[in-house]
């Protein structure tokens, strides 16, 4: 089982993200629930309930990832990573080689978290300026 899904620009975002509650207007409206500056994840702490799905989107010109640190989700949690990557290792050396798991301007990323607890994360490029975040799934 894979529930892990990379979108890209190309391939339709607007389509594929069928949140509840959408809000209308241009195409470009696409719903995130975690936006991108420069250097830093907007907002750097967010809360789900079990089985939401969580959006990240690109909001900046700069390339970003988004990339779980494996020894801070819970034990039993699903790894994820801009990518598709099944390992904070494996995303490292694909970003090193050829900058793979990188979101572009306007890119999104989404995985839907089935574990409850709370997941750290980084954006591979910028964790030296300490662009983390974390997602904490709450039972609903
Ligand atoms: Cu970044």
């Amino acid at each position: 089982m894979n529930r892990r899904r990379f979108l890209t620009a190309a391939a339709g975002v607007g389509t594929a993200i069928g949140l509840a509650g959408c809000i209308g207007g241009s195409a470009d409206s696409t719903e995130f629930d975690i936006g991108m500056s420069a250097s830093r994840f907007r907002p750097e702490a967010f809360e789900v309930e079990v089985g939401a799905t969580v959006v990240w989107r690109n909001t900046s010109k700069q390339g970003h990832t988004v990339t779980a640190y494996e020894g801070g989700i819970p034990d039993d949690a699903e790894y994820f990573a801009s990518g598709g990557f099944g390992s904070e290792k494996e995303a490292r050396e694909r970003y090193s080689n050829r900058s793979a798991g990188v979101l572009g301007a306007g890119e999104v990323y989404e995985h839907e978290f089935t574990v409850p607890g709370t997941y750290n994360y980084f954006c591979i490029p910028h964790e030296r300026v300490q662009m983390l975040g974390t997602i904490d799934v709450v039972e609903g």
